[in-house]
């Protein structure tokens, strides 16, 4: 991974590596066996415009040593494989945020109970995935949790992704339960973890990697919510070989990069019914003799996805052409 050569402008070492972890201000970029902590130009972020974070855990990039301190300094950012972004929150409202980079999965963790299993959550994750071209999996976290009475539900959950395409693994991170599936799952890849807070995503990467003791933090008992204990991105090798990204709880996923006449080819449910439409920009919202929502009375899409659907497409539609 590491390689050197010299410096076109002085005796400097440049030298290539991923950035494992990103507080904002410092990246850690590992070079071989070597972790070496960096800053990053101030061009990037002039180049990168819109955009929160021009680079992101998993990003590969050239780093130039400052010799007197054993820093780096990023001076290039190489082609991203691909990338997961959502839109961003807060005082930047709208913004481009860059979760990850050159992954091979995104796994969307969402726990049993304590916090209740969020379908709209994990539908949005999974449109931007499928919006970045990124394979994504399922992870049904705290079944230890689960009742005679509210097994049958997750089942159903568990059945209704898997339909979907999508690997789905139903573990208990604190019980050791299906840990060894994860194990496999995981191996040989770079695989990022993403959900909302609590749901138990550092605690799955401590139970693969018990020596990595990550900290984890209480679900509280009022807001039945995480107490978004992982402040950042951090990347993970495992002893079996492949990594795992851990990253911090999200309190509500926006997806972005999708126009809202595209919306229902990321729903690999709705996508075959859309030619069947009356009208050819049918939004399968209000419009009559539309397919898809003829597919929902049916029972052969589930009202949830649908009402997933309609959701992503209301946020989108604040964003692009008010009248679509
Ligand atoms: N009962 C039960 N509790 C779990 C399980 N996995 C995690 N927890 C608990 O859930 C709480 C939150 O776990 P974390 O691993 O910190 O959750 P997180 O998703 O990393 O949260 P953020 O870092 O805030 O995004 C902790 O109290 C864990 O002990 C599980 O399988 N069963
Ligand atoms: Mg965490
Ligand atoms: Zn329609």
């Amino acid at each position: 991974m590491a390689s050197s050569s010299p410096s076109p402008d002085s005796d400097a070492t440049y030298l290539d590596g991923v950035v494992t972890s990103s507080t904002g201000s410092w990246y850690d970029v590992q070079t071989g066996n070597r972790t070496i902590p960096s800053r990053m130009r101030g061009k990037f972020r002039l180049e990168t415009e819109g955009v929160t974070n021009p680079i992101a855990v998993g990003d590969r990039v050239t780093i130039r040593l400052t010799e007197e301190d054993g820093t780096g300094f990023i001076t290039e950012i190489h082609d991203r494989v691909n990338k997961l972004s959502r839109r961003a929150a807060g005082p930047r409202e709208g913004q481009e945020h860059i979760l990850v980079a050159n992954v091979d999965r995104i796994w969307s963790v969402q726990s049993v109970r304590r916090p209740a299993f969020n379908p709209r959550f994990l539908d949005r994750l999974l449109v931007a995935a499928a919006a970045h071209d990124i394979p994504a999996g399922v992870i049904i976290n705290k079944i230890d949790l689960m009742t005679e009475a509210t097994k049958p539900k997750v089942m159903n959950l568990h059945l209704r992704y898997a339909d979907l395409g999508h690997p789905v693994l139903a573990v208990s991170a604190t019980k050791g339960v299906g840990i060894d599936r994860l194990r496999a799952a995981f191996r040989d890849q770079i695989n990022a973890i993403t959900g909302p807070s609590g749901t138990g995503k550092t605690t799955l990467i401590n139970a693969l990697e018990p020596d990595l003791n990550l900290r984890t933090g209480a679900v509280s008992d009022k807001t039945q919510k995480g107490t978004h204990t992982t402040t950042h991105a951090e990347l993970h090798p495992l002893a079996d070989g492949g990594y795992v990204i851990d990253t911090p709880g999200i309190r509500e996923f926006g997806v972005r990069d999708v126009h809202p006449k595209d919306l229902a080819h990321y729903f690999p449910d709705l996508a075959p019914y859309v030619n069947a439409c009356q009208f050819p920009d049918c939004t399968h919202d209000h419009e009559p003799n539309c397919a898809v929502k003829a597919a929902v009375e049916r029972g052969d899409i589930h009202p949830e996805r649908h009402e997933s659907y309609l959701a992503i497409l209301e946020s989108l539609r604040e964003e692009h052409t008010p009248e679509y």
